[in-house]
């Protein structure tokens, strides 16, 4: 048993998470310092536990300030904003919230699948700007349909594999592509991105981001994934490049986009904003309050864990 005497939160969390976290320990919000830097040279070393999320994750020099912390428990499952590495040579364990989002990660791959494809947000446009009162009957025109299309998902992780899962549901067929083939699932792999995408009508990207899965759409990948492809990123806005997907959607060369995420959120690039054939989402795949609160949970649990058995319930890796 080892309590954990002085929380440091690096940034802004859910309500109920800030709250239970000031409820259980003793803590204090890096969001309140003007300098956070100079805080943590003075102050760094009371601090024996970090709490962040991916969209805040830590910067990996901060670990310098922080002798005396034995765990980072952070608010969400992705890790290209935490140092793992950095933390774990220093001996320092590090938590994540995977499995609890799959879902709502997953419906939201869908819902931008079935949206710019069937063009529902487009036509939700159509009918308060007046068109349809005016124009009538089927002015609207048709939209993409999606059962029994091809999927092609890029990353077959946890959440992946829900994604596909999911696809039963509409008679998709559906194949994949990763680092190397995941062993004992249904679905065939492709070990070339660019055959995966040309092959497929919906590339769905759900890798993990950071340095190794930059730019891995780029414009080979667009160019096969072709005029009557689109393209769903649910996974990090580094992972495609961004201009590149601006060039194809322009240019007519892939049939549109549903786009979660952006590589420099919460900036969209004023290109995608003009365009009906893109969906934009504020990166809320895991945003239901199910999932936050379960992802609230999980933080607290791996806290919690860690000081009884000094293990977390979600190691990251
Ligand atoms: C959240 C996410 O937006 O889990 C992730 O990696 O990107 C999302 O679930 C994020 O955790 C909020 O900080």
């Amino acid at each position: 048993m080892q309590p954990l005497q002085r929380v440091l939160q690096a940034g802004k969390l859910v309500p109920a998470l800030d709250q239970a976290l000031h409820a259980r320990y003793s803590v204090h919000r890096l969001a309140d310092e003007a300098d956070a830097q100079a805080f943590l040279a003075t102050h760094g070393a009371q601090f024996d536990a970090v709490v962040t999320s991916a969209a805040i994750g830590l910067p990996a020099h901060y670990l310098e300030s922080l002798p005396s912390v034995r765990v980072i428990s952070s608010f969400g499952v992705g890790l290209d904003k935490i140092p793992v590495k950095e933390a774990q040579a220093r001996g320092i364990a590090v938590g994540y919230t995977p499995d609890v989002l799959n879902d709502c990660v997953a419906d939201t791959a869908f819902a931008l699948m079935l949206d710019v494809a069937r063009r529902t947000t487009e036509a939700d446009r159509f009918v308060r700007a007046g068109q349809w009162a005016r124009l009538g009957g089927n002015s609207f025109g048709l939209g993409r349909k999606v059962s029994g299309a091809r999927m092609g998902v890029v990353g077959l992780g946890r959440i992946g594999q829900t994604i596909a899962r999911r696809s039963l549901g509409f008679d998709m067929e559906v194949r994949y592509h990763s680092r190397r083939p995941v062993a004992g699932v249904p679905w065939h792999y492709e070990a070339s991105l660019v055959d995966l995408a040309a092959w497929c009508d919906f590339l769905v990207v759900v890798t993990s981001g950071g340095p190794a899965t930059r730019h891995l759409i780029n414009e080979d990948v667009l160019n096969a994934l072709g005029s009557t492809g689109f393209l769903i990123n649910v996974a990090r806005g580094t992972v495609v490049d961004e201009a590149a997907l601006i060039r194809a959607l322009q240019d007519g060369r892939i049939a549109g986009a549903g786009l979660d995420v952006f590589e420099n959120e919460p900036h969209v690039p004023d290109a995608l904003m003009g365009m009906d054939n893109v969906v934009l989402l504020p990166h809320i795949a895991s945003a239901t309050h199910e999932t936050r609160q379960a992802m609230g949970q999980r933080v607290m649990d791996n806290l919690e864990a860690f000081e009884r058995t000094g293990q977390l319930v979600s190691a990251a890796y």
